[in-house]
């Protein structure tokens, strides 16, 4: 049984069944008003898996991650604590670096971001990320699967294949049963899910479960990181740098060439050293922080994300705003919670660097030219600014650069003119 004093739990067969069954006791009398999904059937494939993850490597999961956990280390009782608090989907834990999403394809990019990190910092530890049959259907699973594979990263997929999302089949989802072919990055085992997609086959007194019901801000309190910040603090030293800057261009690039004196990675196409310096505003970085990646949006979020969760600073550049909804998932589910939904276990240190096409010396048309400030303003609660001066680009790169948090600049093409 589990041993506060071993570096990670081992458990039998019959021992994780019946921490499942811990969970079906208190569904069944009442006391869990929440959406929780089950493990089982898969005890000898997970318990042979998780003795070649050590100490220090990252597990990632899904929705169904109970096992995961227990097998990482997170203490049974903790686990069940936290499904009585409507957490079973929201599992983090940032000591054992245990990592989870509920959102189907969420987490592949965030898992290659974790391994590009550690990879990065020589960190002698791997990213072992589960995810289902349903995440595999996902192009955000074919773009990090990818990526790990091309860059050599310390990452390993397990496909948990059920042959169920909810309640299809692959054939009935994709017209055959055929499993496609992955590099030797993914392994994939086989089993059959003993439990309905979701809670039990019994359904509890819903009237009696609801008595135990808090609200919303009980089970997961808001109280972001970004608030601490006063970033009016230096305005003269900032009024010094800004005068200094010939343009709101140079501005950005001073910017940028203050955050790369730290320990700052930089995502995105069109950025790297022979690649544009993202329209020269790089030019100022080192070239082995500066990391040209896919045309894949999401993934370049992912990545950000990921390599922020082991020490960086992270910089996506989205030189347009209709390329951004390419990655409304990374930004608007995953960026944008994870604070909250990880009871501050894991905040997201990433700057959106985001540019609207509204002048230049081309005209681009109507999706190349959009303007989605006030659509991102509202998908995100994390702070989103639009430097028009100099000085305003200086200083809201100063405060995204002093927090640790998430934070959205948005730059105008027609204030580069
Ligand atoms: C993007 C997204 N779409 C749909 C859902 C709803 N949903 C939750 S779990 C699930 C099925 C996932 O199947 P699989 O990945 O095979 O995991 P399993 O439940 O079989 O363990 C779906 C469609 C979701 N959470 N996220
Ligand atoms: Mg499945």
């Amino acid at each position: 049984m589990y041993n506060k004093n071993v570096k990670m739990a081992k458990y039998s067969k019959e021992e994780l069944i019946n921490l499942e069954k811990n969970i079906i006791n208190r569904y069944n009398d009442n006391e869990l008003p929440f959406l929780f999904h089950l493990c089982g059937g898969n005890e000898d494939e997970l318990i042979r898996i998780f003795d070649k993850i050590k100490e220090g490597d990252w597990v990632i999961s899904t929705h169904r991650n109970h096992y995961h956990a227990y097998l990482h280390g997170i203490p049974p009782e903790e686990v069940e604590n936290r499904v009585a608090n409507g957490r079973s989907m929201f599992m983090y834990d940032n000591k054992r670096k245990f990592f989870c999403s509920a959102i189907v394809g969420g987490v592949p990019g965030i898992a290659a971001g974790i391994a590009l990190g550690l990879k990065r910092k020589n960190i002698n530890n791997k990213v072992w990320c589960f995810v289902g049959d349903g995440c595999e259907d996902t192009g955000h699973f074919a773009e990090a699967v990818r990526y790990v594979d091309g860059w050599d990263l310390p990452c390993t997929f397990i496909v948990e294949d059920n042959d169920i999302s909810i309640s299809a089949t692959k054939k009935d989802r994709w017209g055959s049963a055929h499993t496609p072919a992955w590099p030797s990055c993914v392994e994939r085992y086989q089993y059959k899910l003993p439990f309905p997609h979701a809670r039990t086959e019994d359904f509890c007194d819903l009237k009696k479960t609801l008595e135990h019901l808090k609200t919303d801000d009980e089970y997961f309190p808001h109280e972001p990181s970004y608030t601490d910040f006063d970033f009016n603090a230096s305005s003269e030293e900032l009024c010094d740098i800004s005068n200094n800057c010939e343009s709101y261009g140079d501005a950005v690039k001073t910017a940028m060439t203050a955050l790369g004196k730290e320990d700052t990675l930089f995502f995105g196409y069109n950025l790297g050293e022979n690649f544009g310096n993202a329209m020269g505003t790089l030019s100022g970085v080192r070239p082995e922080q500066k990391i040209e990646t896919p045309v894949a949006e999401n993934l370049m979020g992912g990545l950000a994300l990921g390599a922020s969760l082991v020490g960086f600073k992270s910089v996506v550049y989205y030189e347009r705003h209709d390329f951004m909804l390419v990655a409304a998932d990374v930004i608007g589910n995953h960026i944008n919670h994870l604070e909250r939904i990880s009871h501050k276990e894991f905040v997201p240190n990433v700057i959106l660097r985001t540019v609207v096409a509204d002048g230049g010396p081309f005209y681009s048309g109507p999706t190349h030219s959009q303007d989605l400030t006030s659509v991102f303003k509202e998908l995100v609660s994390f702070p989103v600014l639009e430097p028009k001066t100099r000085f305003e680009v200086i200083r809201h790169y100063r405060t995204a650069q002093k927090i640790k948090g998430p934070y959205m600049i948005v730059e105008r093409k027609s204030c580069y003119s």
